[in-house]
């Protein structure tokens, strides 16, 4: 089925394409460069307007294992409630936190950087993991006159998935475009993985799964 893009109030979120989230980087998305190209595409085409997101710690973040002389991929209960413990990522400053060099960012019109309190992390563009500080990215599109969210980027299952159900929560039309996406997709229980409950998250909050060549701009 074909997507048209309304250009004036249709945006494409990207979100953490960033090197630290690709093979080689500190936390590794399998196939996290292979997103660059297609997002180039969207950016190219269909898409007028375009808003990123970019991970962006402080060293010793309170998200980061050895913070908590602990193993990545943990999980610990803090303030706010439970959170994943990772490798060292996206430290701000570093190569691997720059927006992939790749990347066409003419119509990249703001960047969100997210996840620099020391103490609380931040997946979603929208608010930090408490689901409540806003980044400030809401006021932005309102004021811009932004409906509907096309997401793209890393991780699907992480800041991908937070991002949607945020914008679903704050009243916007989301979809996730799939193949311009990769996963963590970490072992949950039963046999299950990360991605198995984000997409089941994503369908429940009436999130739409599409792919990018379905998109058209009228
Ligand atoms: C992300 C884990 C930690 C993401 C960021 O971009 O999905 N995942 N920080
Ligand atoms: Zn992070």
């Amino acid at each position: 089925m074909t997507r048209i893009i309304v250009q004036p109030t249709d945006i494409l979120g990207v979100v953490d394409v960033q090197p630290t989230f690709m093979p080689g980087g500190e936390l590794p998305v399998a196939g996290g460069h292979e997103v660059v190209p297609v997002i180039n595409r969207l950016l190219a085409g269909p898409f007028a307007h375009a808003f990123a997101t970019q991970d962006w710690h402080p060293p010793s973040h309170a998200s980061f294992a050895a913070t908590h002389g602990r193993e990545p991929y943990e999980t610990v209960v803090l303030h706010y409630g439970e959170q994943v413990l990772w490798p060292e990522h996206g430290v701000q400053n570093t190569p691997g936190a720059a927006l992939h060099p790749d990347l066409d960012t003419a119509r990249i019109a703001v960047t969100v950087r997210k996840g620099f309190h020391p103490g609380i992390d931040s997946y979603s563009a929208f608010f930090e993991n408490d689901r409540r500080t806003p980044t400030g990215l809401d006021g932005y599109l309102r004021a811009r006159g932004f409906r509907r969210i096309f997401f793209a980027g890393l991780a699907t299952d992480f800041c991908v998935a937070w991002s949607a159900e945020d914008a679903v929560r704050l009243g916007y039309e989301v979809c996730v475009i799939e193949d311009a996406c990769r996963a963590i997709n970490l072992p949950t229980t039963d046999g299950r993985t990360t991605l198995d409950d984000a997409r089941k998250r994503l369908h429940a909050a009436g999130v739409g799964f599409v792919r990018a060549e379905s998109l058209v701009a009228r």
